[in-house]
This record gives C-alpha cells, structure tokens and sequence, in this order.
C-alpha cells in the first residue's frame, strides 16, 4: 500500500464520512424534477441561451436535524432567512439570476416589508364573494407582487425548499454540479445555518421516541465539512462566499479567517447574533472590510452594501480568470 502523506489521510477520512452521509441519507423525494428545474433555469441564464447571466446560489433559514425517521421530534438551527431573502432582492437587482434554496416557512423574497400574517392582514372583504387590499398595505402588496412576478417572470428566481439537513446538502450538491458549467460566472452565497451534528439515518429510531424510558441518551455525528468538496470538487472554478456565525465576539473573527483558509472560501462573513443586523466583517485573504447599515436611510439594510461589496470582488475574481 501507498504511503499517506499528512494531508491526504485527512482527506481520505472526510470523503469516507461524505459518502456514508449521502449513502445513509433518505432519497430526495423530488430530485429528479429539482435536477430538471436546475436544467432549465441555468440553461435559460447560459451563454448559449444570448443571455449569459452570472448565476448566484443563495442559501438562507436553518437546517432540522430529524430524531427519528417518522420524525415528531427534530434539532433546529437558529436562522429568520431574512439575510437570504434581503441578499436575493439587490442580487437580482444587480443583474444575477439567482437559485434561493431555502428553508420551509422562513422569510421570502420581496415579502420584507408585508405584516407577518400577509393573507389576514392586508386584505379585507367587502362582501360575499368581493375581497380587496387594505389601503393601509395596499403600496406593499402591490410592490412585493409585481417585483416577485418580474423576477420569476424573466427567469431570473428559481426557489428550492429544503427541512432537514440531509434535503439540503443532497440538494446543494446538485445545484454546486450544475453551476459548474458556468464556471467563475457561478457564485455561492451560504446564508444558511447548517446543522453541525446529525443522527445517521441508519441509528435513527423508526417511531416517535417514547417519554416512559426514562433519560434520553443520544448520539450525534459530526455532519462531515462539505464546504471543502463543494469548493474543490462539486464547482472548483466557482466563486465562494460562506457565513460563520458566534455569540461570543472575541473568537469571531479569528473562527472566520480559519474557515477562510480551511474551506479555500474566497470571502467569509462573520457576524455575531445580536448585532448580525447592523455590522458584518467581510474577511478575504486580502484583509477585512467591515460593513454597516446605514442608519441616515429609513428602511435600510446591512445586506444592500454588503451585496454591492461582494457583487465588485466576483466581478474582479471573473475578470482575473479569463485572463
Ligand atoms: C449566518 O451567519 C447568517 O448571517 C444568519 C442570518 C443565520 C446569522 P437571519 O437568517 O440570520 O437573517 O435571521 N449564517 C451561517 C451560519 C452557519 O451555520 N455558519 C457555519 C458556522 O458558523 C458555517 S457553514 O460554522
């Protein structure tokens, strides 16, 4: 047998964990009309198709973890989607088509600004069988319809939903092999809050756990880094921007820079919980750029400079690679 140099072993051990993770994972109850969809939509965004689009998938909401496999019970991860949802409107509105995978139930594009129970809230009925807008969210409504319809409309949002962590990374895989054809024109923007431990699908419990058996003792398995292999192996010459998320600011921004060079991740946001609104550091191996929202402009968002910022280094990043 070949000797192992230090780094391959490593390597060999993350792919042996990948596999089992997507071999014990349950089949994807959609996949071949997710894979059809993904055709389609980067088909219309190609080169070949005169239109030539640069490609962006965004990620947004949290992953579930199931405990048992007629899952009554499941771990969660904290996230609104309301990043995911902000970055995919100035995305599309700077000239991206982009593919919004994201978690059933969490913030939408172009539905921001309408009240939490839109369907109660902004309509009223005015008899039997007439309803209309409610004055008062009438300019919402009507922004958020006609936005969201132009964009789906001209191709340019194609939403993916996703519960579980094993929905996820088998649908990201598929969407990181399609976008390989676009090449640096491709950009990943991982909003998403990803489980870090999981119950494989084999050691799950059939039926709902029941509560007469005393303590619950558990195992839970790392959920292997796909970061690296959707870098290197799914889209090598894609551009790659993920998050890291910390409650604790003093190790923040130390935890984003090992990510950065651990990953090969071409930018990684770091921002802490409470303030994730206001402030992101964008870290690069070029040095750090912090971000803020603009406080002077009511209704602003951290998300439109932060987008602008990203949205100029995958320019500089697309233009270096056909040189
Ligand atoms: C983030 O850090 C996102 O910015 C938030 C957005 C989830 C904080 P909201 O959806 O919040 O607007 O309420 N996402 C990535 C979190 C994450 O799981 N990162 C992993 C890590 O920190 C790396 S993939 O280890």
């Amino acid at each position: 047998m070949d000797a192992m140099n230090n780094s391959e072993a490593p390597k060999e051990a993350l792919y042996t964990d990948i596999k089992s993770f997507f071999d014990s994972a349950p089949p994807l109850t959609h996949g071949p009309d997710i894979s059809r969809k993904l055709n389609e939509f980067i088909g219309r965004n190609s080169v070949s198709s005169g239109k030539g689009n640069r490609v962006v998938c965004v990620t947004s909401g949290g992953t579930t973890v199931p405990l048992e496999q007629r899952c009554v019970r499941y771990i969660d991860n904290f996230s609104s989607g309301h990043r995911g949802a902000a970055s995919t409107e100035y995305l599309v509105k700077a000239g991206y088509s982009v593919i919004f995978l994201y978690r059933r139930g969490t913030c939408q594009p172009y539905c921001r600004s309408l009240p939490d129970n839109p369907l109660l809230e902004c309509f009223e009925s005015i008899n039997e069988s007439n309803i209309q807008v409610c004055q008062s969210h009438s300019e919402a409504v009507r922004r958020a319809i006609s936005e969201h319809h132009a964009a789906v409309a001209e191709g340019l949002l194609l939403k993916l939903p996703f519960t579980t962590i094993f929905e996820y990374l088998q649908i990201l895989q598929l969407i990181a092999i399609s976008l390989r054809s676009l090449g640096p024109s491709a950009m990943f923007y991982l909003a998403a809050a990803v489980s870090d431990f999981y119950v494989p699908w084999e050691s799950m419990a059939e039926h709902k756990i029941q509560s007469g058996s005393g303590p619950l003792d558990m195992r839970l398995v790392q959920v292997p880094k796909m970061l690296s292999v959707l870098r290197k192996e799914w889209a090598p010459t894609a551009f790659c921007i993920s998050f890291k998320l910390e409650t604790d600011s003093k190790i923040l921004l130390e935890k984003a820079g090992m990510a950065l060079k651990k990953y090969g991740m071409h930018a990684v946001v770091a921002n802490e919980l409470l303030t994730r609104k206001e402030e992101v550091v964008v870290v690069t191996s070029s040095g750090m750029i912090s971000v803020h929202r603009d406080n002077t402009q009511s209704g602003a968002d951290v998300e439109r400079p932060l987008i602008e910022l990203l949205v100029e280094r995958h320019s500089a990043y697309i233009e270096a690679s056909t040189i």
